[in-house]
């Protein structure tokens, strides 16, 4: 099990948290998913390196970027 605190940008609101949360939790291998909408971070428990990337695809396809 791994764990990363992933930089999101563009997130203004809950609305915005809850979004990221949800996509990453959709993701195969994913655990669990903290989302800090002031610090900007997207901390996720996955299994592998596929995973990893597959956040970060999710994260993605909702609009926002990870820096
Ligand atoms: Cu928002």
């Amino acid at each position: 099990m791994k764990e990363k605190v992933f930089n999101v940008s563009g997130m203004s609101c809950n609305h915005c948290v809850m979004a990221v949360k949800e996509a990453v939790m959709d993701v195969d291998g994913v655990s669990e998913c903290v989302v800090d909408l002031e610090k900007g971070t997207a901390t996720a428990k996955f299994s592998d390196d596929t995973a990893e990337t597959a956040i970060v695809a999710a994260i993605v396809e909702e609009g926002f970027k990870v820096v």
